[in-house]
């Protein structure tokens, strides 16, 4: 089973362009409660090494294009995010690291819960213990 969870979000869009509308728990399997976004990455950045115990994500790429590494501990598994119609949902207790951001990338990441340090694993081997249980 993949690990990404590919996720199509409602397009409205028209003659005049694109358009994406996200409505927490109808359109995402959670409530929204908090947005941030990931832009003018330094070419050669990668970002995340980490999981969360708790937090679920939607993370689109609404501009450009980066790679998302998953890995659950016993899997791991590469998707590149590079549409604002589609992304994937991040479940808790999922490593997560993010490479080859392009130029233009701008990453939307959708959160479930608010910024909460304490909800991060960010030692790799913590991570392995907490999922090999
Ligand atoms: C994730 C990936 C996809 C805040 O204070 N509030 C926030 O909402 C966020 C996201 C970050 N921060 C602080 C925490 C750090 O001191 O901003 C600093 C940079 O965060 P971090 O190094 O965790 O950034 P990334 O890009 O490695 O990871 C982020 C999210 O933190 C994480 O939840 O899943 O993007």
């Amino acid at each position: 089973m993949s690990l990404a969870r590919w996720h199509d979000l409602p397009y409205l869009g028209d003659g005049r362009g694109g358009l994406v509308a996200v409505e927490g728990l109808s359109d995402v399997p959670f409530e929204i409660r908090r947005v941030y976004y990931i832009f003018d990455t330094e070419r050669g950045v990668s970002r995340g090494f980490h999981a969360h115990k708790e937090l679920k994500q939607l993370m689109v790429c609404v501009s450009g294009r980066c790679e998302i590494s998953l890995d659950d501990g016993k899997v791991k598994e590469n998707v590149t995010l590079d549409s604002p119609k589609r992304g994937i949902i991040v479940e808790s207790m999922m490593w997560r690291e993010m490479h080859n951001f392009s130029e233009n990338c701008v990453l939307l990441v959708m959160a479930s819960d608010p910024y909460d340090e304490s909800d991060y694993i960010r030692d790799y081997r913590e991570f392995l213990e907490a999922t090999n249980v």
